[in-house]
């Protein structure tokens, strides 16, 4: 056999919805197939790791399950019975459906749904050109980062912060509310570089034993949706031990009196009784960071999933404030640079041709949507066809009876375009078949870190599968429509917006496979001032001013939210009947809902679990192994008990999105969960319920 066929390696960048969006080596083994997938060596923060699911693409991209060719449904919806069409036939399907539907209903009658399954910008963005030309209703974004970015603005006045290499020369890295280890692996490359090198302290805050508290020098569990309470109690321990940074708070920030007031009652004996943290972790983590100038806080996503997420990202925030942490090299904060990169999307959003001024729908509150709820559908009429790019809502939007009530209705045209046939495909009308990364050109900003990175198209697609940007193109093109910008390829577009935001030309680009945004360091910690008019750091936001940055549209009544940086306790209550909170925590083996086809990873994952502390099992009768319900007014879900201690009592924790199906019972995690949306500007609070939990062989 001839040993010696050389295997070229090629640069890439992932595609999925994870803040390191890591630069790829590609072993491509020939024009149709890829082999291994490695982490870039000489790209800085990727730094040769990427995580395990990744690593094994291959698994994915040759999948013997992707969508091959177009289909329409034969069966009842949801029953996953289709035929094959042709894709002139499909995309004649769906220019008549949406032309009579926007006839008899009006252009706010179709929405237009995606997410972030791919996070290249032409490929996830672009259906906002066809939604724009048409007046078709707008989707707001609030499924991930509602509660987080706000409550990160309020303090800042803009999303961005300290480059997260600095990791690596802090003295105390504060993991915040994100399982790094499971969900973005590269924080803990940076973060143990600062151990190893420079004896830095780690701290992980979670409400359960994660692999990333594994490896930290101070884990705080605390009770889910009391973030809040553990950073005003650290604050008051600051200024009450003379370690807090008055002259940086006088210079830089809004403190005053009022505040100091405020926090008087706030002590550690006070968030104790909230968290379930000791008084000494409390003073102790205060008295870390307080004595630590270079203390970097890198706060996540997921504190901010409970109803008070975006008070609480707010409050966490306020520490490095108070101790004067964004002084000093490897100290201040970091969320997301989102806010930094300065790109103009018009080529991709078509926001010149944008018509009327349709109304903005929740994705988060799809369900209530789709079931006909007033409120949500902005009292207009019913969303009569959608078509679906980029996510899979059948498993992943919270409150999943409703979400799926609203799927099977029979007067829904649902057209769905994937790379499988997810829980949402099954419910569509028409099914299209979507390329994957490799086989399509993008761009992607690393809202983790500084760069925006290039993705070539490395080897051919295979069967029919077209990319999201053909797909918006040719049906734009059979409803009317006639600008040119819907008779470009992607590279193009790539290429233009590269152009429009004054980035090198993308010839420059592909040399490297990326441009580098990475903000003078001054500018990253504040060193002028803050993004507010006055350049302070606010303390007390102006929840006002945050939606005037943004866009945002309140849910609640202004004059509820809290002053000042607090404790806001309007999570989930538990009662006799709910006793038990329920956070739905990320698995390592999934992306969101991505990766439950792979074999590597339905391995790794099992079947779907809960974890539950000894003496609460113990109490219900509960062991290792047994098959359990847990269930709010909202349903039931079947799944498999954990006992784990690492833990509080009276805490579940389900990781994962495994598919629907494979709980028995057919219902997912998501059926707990809720879709009213959290304050101030909506969002999911997916690791926010109240529930109770039985052994299932019981009544
Ligand atoms: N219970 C619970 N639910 C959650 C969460 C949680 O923590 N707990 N997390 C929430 C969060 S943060 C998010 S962001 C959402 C994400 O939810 P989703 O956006 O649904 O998640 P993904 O799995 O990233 O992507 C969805 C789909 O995009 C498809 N896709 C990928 N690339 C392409 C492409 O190029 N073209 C097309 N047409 N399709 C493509 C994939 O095949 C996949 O099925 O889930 C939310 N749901
Ligand atoms: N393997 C894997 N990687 C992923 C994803 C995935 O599903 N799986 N999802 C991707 C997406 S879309 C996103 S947005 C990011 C999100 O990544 P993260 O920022 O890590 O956010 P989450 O995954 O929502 O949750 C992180 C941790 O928050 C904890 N948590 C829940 N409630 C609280 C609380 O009240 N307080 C505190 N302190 N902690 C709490 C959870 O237990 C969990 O361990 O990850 C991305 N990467
Ligand atoms: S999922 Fe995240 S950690 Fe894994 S390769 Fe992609 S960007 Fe890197
Ligand atoms: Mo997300």
């Amino acid at each position: 056999m001839n040993q010696s066929v050389a295997i070229r390696t090629a640069r890439s960048v992932c595609p999925h919805d994870c803040p390191s969006v890591c630069a790829l080596d590609v072993d491509i083994i020939d024009e149709r197939t890829i082999g291994r997938v490695r982490g870039a060596k000489d790209d800085p923060y990727t730094a040769g790791v990427i995580c395990e699911k990744v690593a094994r693409y291959a698994e994915r991209v040759h999948h013997v399950e992707r969508l091959m060719h177009p289909m329409r449904r034969t069966g009842p919806k949801g029953s996953g019975q289709f035929t094959r069409i042709t894709w002139d036939e499909a995309l004649d399907e769906i220019a008549a459906r949406f032309s009579q539907i926007e006839a008899e209903h009006g252009a706010e009658a179709i929405w237009p749904y995606y997410y972030a399954g791919t996070m290249g910008h032409v490929h996830r963005d672009g259906i906002d050109r066809l939604r724009a030309a048409k007046g078709y209703s707008r989707q707001y974004d609030t499924i991930c980062t509602g509660t987080s970015w706000p409550g990160y603005i309020a303090g800042t006045g803009m999303l961005g912060g300290i480059n997260p290499e600095q990791m690596a020369e802090s003295d105390c890295v504060v993991i915040w509310g994100t399982n790094a280890v499971h969900t973005q692996v590269n924080v803990m490359t940076h973060a143990m570089r600062a151990k190893k090198e420079r004896k830095a302290k780690v701290v992980v805050i979670d409400i359960y034993e994660t692999a990333t508290m594994a490896q930290a020098d101070m884990g705080l569990v605390l009770r889910p949706g009391t973030d809040g309470a553990l950073a005003v109690a650290v604050m008051h321990v600051l200024l009450r031990d003379n370690l807090a940074d008055r002259a940086y708070m006088a210079k830089y920030t809004d403190f005053g009196p009022d505040f100091e007031a405020h926090l008087a009652d706030k002590t550690p004996e006070w968030a104790a009784a909230i968290t379930g943290l000791t008084v000494a972790e409390i003073t102790d983590f205060a008295h870390l960071v307080g004595t630590t100038p270079r203390s970097y806080f890198r706060l996540g996503y997921g504190f901010t999933r409970q109803r008070n997420g975006a008070t609480a990202m707010h409050a966490a925030l306020c520490i490095p404030a108070m101790t004067g942490a964004w002084q000093h090299r490897g100290g201040g904060a970091f969320h997301s640079n989102s806010g930094t990169f300065r790109l103009d999307k018009s080529a991709i959003t078509g926001d010149s041709m944008q018509k009327g001024d349709p109304r903005w729908l929740d994705m988060s509150e799809i369900g209530a949507i789709l079931t006909g709820d007033a409120k949500a559908l902005k009292h207009g009429g019913p969303v009569k066809a959608i078509i679906v790019q980029n996510t899979n809502p059948a498993s992943v939007a919270p409150d999943q009876t409703l979400t799926h009530k609203g799927f099977s209705r029979d007067d829904l045209f649902l057209v769905v375009h994937e790379q499988f046939m997810t829980e949402t495909a099954e419910f569509a009308d028409i099914v299209l078949p979507a390329t994957m990364f490799l086989e399509h050109n993008d761009y992607y900003t690393r809202g983790g870190h500084t760069r925006v990175l290039y993705g070539p198209a490395l080897i051919q697609r295979p069967g029919e599968t077209r990319s999201n940007h053909e797909v918006i193109n040719a049906l734009a093109l059979r409803l009317g429509l006639d600008d040119d910008s819907f008779r470009t390829v992607d590279k193009d577009v790539v290429a233009e917006t590269f152009r429009r935001s004054n980035y090198p030309a993308l010839d420059e680009v592909e040399k490297t496979g990326f441009v580098d945004r990475e903000r003078p360091d001054a500018d990253a910690r504040f060193a002028d001032g803050f993004a507010w008019p006055d350049k302070r750091f606010r303390f007390a936001p102006n929840w006002q001013a945050v939606a005037d940055k943004k866009g945002y549209l309140w849910v609640c009544d202004p004059a509820d939210m809290p002053r000042f940086a607090d404790h806001w306790a309007i999570t989930e209550a538990t009662n006799a009947e709910h006793p038990f909170r329920l956070a739905t925590s990320p698995a390592r083996g999934f992306l969101n809902s991505s990766f439950n086809e792979t074999p590597g990873s339905q391995k790794r994952e099992g079947v779907p679990s809960v974890f539950i502390h000894p003496e609460d099992a113990a109490g219900l009768g509960i062991v290792e192994g047994d098959f359990v319900t847990v269930g709010n007014r909202r349903g039931l879900v079947d799944l498999t008990a954990r006992i784990r201690t690492g833990l509080p009592t009276g805490v579940l924790i389900a990781e994962g999105l495994h598919k629907n199906k494979s709980h028995r019972g057919g219902k997912g995690i998501n059926t707990l969960t809720n879709s009213t949306p959290a304050p101030p500007f909506g969002g999911a609070s997916f690791h926010d319920a109240s529930v109770w939990i039985k052994r299932s062989d019981q009544p």
